[in-house]
C-alpha cells in the first residue's frame, strides 16, 4: 500500500461556497496556502450537483446539519486543491481551525474559520481529516489523479 510518511504528504483542501463567493476572501486563502509552504499539485473550481453533496457527507447523514450542508455545499462554485507539504492534512486543519466559528473565534481567533466563517456550516474550508480519507477526497475531486505516480515521480523533486 501507499505510504508517503516522512516526505511529503498529500491533502484535500477545498474552499467553499461562501469563501469563493467572495473574491477578496479567496484571494487571502489562495495566498494563506501559498504562504504556508504547500505545494498546489492541482487545483479546480467545480460545481456540485446536490447528488455529490449527499454522496461526499454521506457520513453525516441524519445530522441534524445535513440537510443544509448538503445544499450549502451545492449552492455555488467551490476550489478545490491537492495540497503537498511536510504533515499536509495537519497543517491545513491547523489553518482553517475548529469548525465551529465562535469557538474559532474564543480559541483560535487567527485561524481561517474565525476570520472568515459566516456559520459553522457556511465555514469557508475543508480539510481531510486522516491520510485515509485523503485519498479518499483526492479521487473524489480529481477522479483522473494518481496520488502514487505523483508520489513516485514528483515528489523526489521537492526533498
Ligand atoms: P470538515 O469535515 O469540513 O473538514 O470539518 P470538520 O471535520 O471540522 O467538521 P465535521 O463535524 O466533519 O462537519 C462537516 C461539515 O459540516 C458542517 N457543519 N455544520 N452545527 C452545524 O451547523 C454544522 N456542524 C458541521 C461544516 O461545514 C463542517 O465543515
Ligand atoms: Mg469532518
Amino acid at each position: 500500500t501507499f505510504r508517503c510518511a516522512k516526505a511529503l504528504q498529500l491533502t484535500l483542501a477545498v474552499i467553499k461556497p461562501d469563501a469563493v463567493a467572495h473574491p477578496l476572501i479567496l484571494e487571502a486563502l489562495h495566498q494563506k496556502i501559498l504562504e504556508n509552504k504547500f505545494i498546489i499539485v492541482k487545483s479546480k473550481d467545480i460545481v456540485w450537483q446536490r447528488q455529490d453533496s449527499e454522496r461526499f457527507y454521506a457520513e453525516h447523514k441524519g445530522r441534524f446539519f445535513y440537510q443544509r450542508l448538503v445544499e450549502f455545499m451545492s449552492s455555488g462554485p467551490m476550489r478545490a486543491y491537492i495540497l503537498a507539504r511536510e504533515e499536509a492534512i495537519s497543517q491545513w486543519r491547523e489553518l482553517m481551525g475548529p469548525t465551529k466559528v465562535f469557538r474559532a473565534r474564543y480559541v483560535a481567533p487567527s485561524t481561517i474559520r474565525a476570520r472568515f466563517g459566516l456559520t459553522d456550516t457556511r465555514n469557508t474550508t475543508h480539510g481531510s481529516d486522516s491520510e485515509e480519507s485523503a485519498l479518499r477526497e483526492i479521487a473524489f475531486f480529481f477522479p483522473e489523479f494518481s496520488a502514487e505516480e505523483w508520489m513516485e515521480r514528483a515528489e523526489p523533486a521537492f526533498r
